[in-house]
């Protein structure tokens, strides 16, 4: 046939992993049910598959919003040590910090050619962003998405392990992946699938369970952080907001009874078992204070190594520095070929010359 070559250069259904994470604040419980431990779980299952997990500090995202460099800095430092702390092994996957492998804006660049400005404007993510700026709605909170889906896209990743709040920028990056292989070849790049979390994709705000917990909108009172001591965790989730219903109900039940439902999503995400089962254990329980009670308690056996190993972690800035320098030059192993065949497929650049 005359048409175009359609060759499949890379399995549809790869095994390796990517996700980001932002350096912004400090991570909250959220962040760790809904990502941190995916990523732990994701690393393992690469490794199986003898394929790559690649896990990437996402500095530029950072700058999408009003923020201070050295603060920058230091919560690149926390962020990477509470991913290690939870169980990231560099022998066993890749971190890195996004802004030390420049492949990333570049294809950011190179893609934009193929993202549709309507699809942007329609991102929740920024409407709800933009909204709480005060001084500059930057250019880059726009196109946050098109740097996001040039992350995962140049490491040819099939799967990332995301909250359910990153589920439209999912979707994007995927249409953006389909129609640059429809415009350019196909199979040149993988189009990915976002992997959510069945139990504890949207843990939301102890002060007002029916918004997610988040670093920017809430009170303190309404998130645990990762690194909160365990007195501080008990007390915050001793707080928590439930319901009046009388006599009080243990029941799963998001829509109805949303403090409840999310308290239980978070004991069964820490003791690893159902929510079925969470329920089931708490049959004979008093009150909301016996369910928080057992809350706190498994939140803090979660939580509690993980504030341990990040103290020594922490503690490190060059064991740190030297462990993402490393996860750099390997992700840039991965990335740098990806770039030059689309570079190549895009017409930029000098032709590409067979070798003899
Ligand atoms: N409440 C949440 N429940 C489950 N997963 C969550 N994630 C965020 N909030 C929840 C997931 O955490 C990962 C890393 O997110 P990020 O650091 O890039 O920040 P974010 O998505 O912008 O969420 P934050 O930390 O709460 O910040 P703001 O306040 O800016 O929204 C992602 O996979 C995310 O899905």
């Amino acid at each position: 046939s005359c048409g175009p070559r359609r060759v499949l250069r890379h399995n549809p259904t790869s095994m390796r992993v990517f996700s980001g994470i932002q350096p912004t604040g400090r991570k909250h419980l959220g962040n760790y049910i809904g990502a941190i431990r995916q990523y732990v779980v994701s690393q393992e299952r690469a490794v199986q598959a003898g394929d790559e997990a690649i896990f990437c500090i996402v500095d530029l995202h950072a700058t999408t919003v009003a923020y201070d460099p050295p603060v920058l800095r230091e919560r690149l430092y926390d962020t990477a040590a509470v991913l290690l702390a939870a169980g990231l092994d560099p022998d066993r996957c890749i971190l890195f910090r996004q802004g030390d492998v420049p492949e990333h804006t570049e294809l950011s660049w190179l893609l934009s050619a193929v993202t549709a400005h309507g699809d942007l404007n329609r991102m929740h993510q920024f409407k709800e962003k933009s909204a709480q700026q005060r001084e500059l709605i930057s250019a880059g909170l726009f196109f946050y998405p098109v740097l996001m889906a040039a992350d995962v896209l140049a490491y040819r990743a099939g799967e990332v392990p995301v909250g359910d709040d990153q589920r439209q920028h999912i979707e994007l990056m995927r249409d953006i992946a389909e129609r640059f292989n429809a415009r350019f070849g196909e199979g040149l790049l993988v189009v990915p699938e976002g992997r959510i979390p069945e139990v504890g994709a949207r843990i939301m705000d102890l002060q007002e369970p029916t918004r997610k917990m988040s670093t920017t909108v809430g009170t303190d009172e309404g998130r645990v952080y990762v690194l909160d001591e365990a007195k501080v965790v008990e007390k915050k989730i001793k707080r928590a907001v439930t319901d009046s219903e009388d006599p009080p109900r243990i029941a799963f039940d998001p829509e109805g009874k949303p403090g409840v439902s999310n308290l239980l999503e978070i004991l069964a995400v820490c003791r690893g078992t159902r929510v079925g089962e969470a329920v089931a254990s708490l049959a004979d329980a008093r009150g909301y204070g016996d369910l928080k009670a057992a809350t706190a308690d498994a939140v803090n056996a979660e939580l509690g190594p993980v504030r341990e190993r990040y103290a020594e972690l922490r503690a490190d800035e060059d064991a740190l520095e030297a462990t993402l320098a490393a996860g750099a030059d390997r992700a840039r192993e991965i990335a740098a070929p990806v770039l030059a065949d689309v570079r190549a497929a895009m017409g930029v650049g000098p032709a590409v010359r067979q070798r003899a």
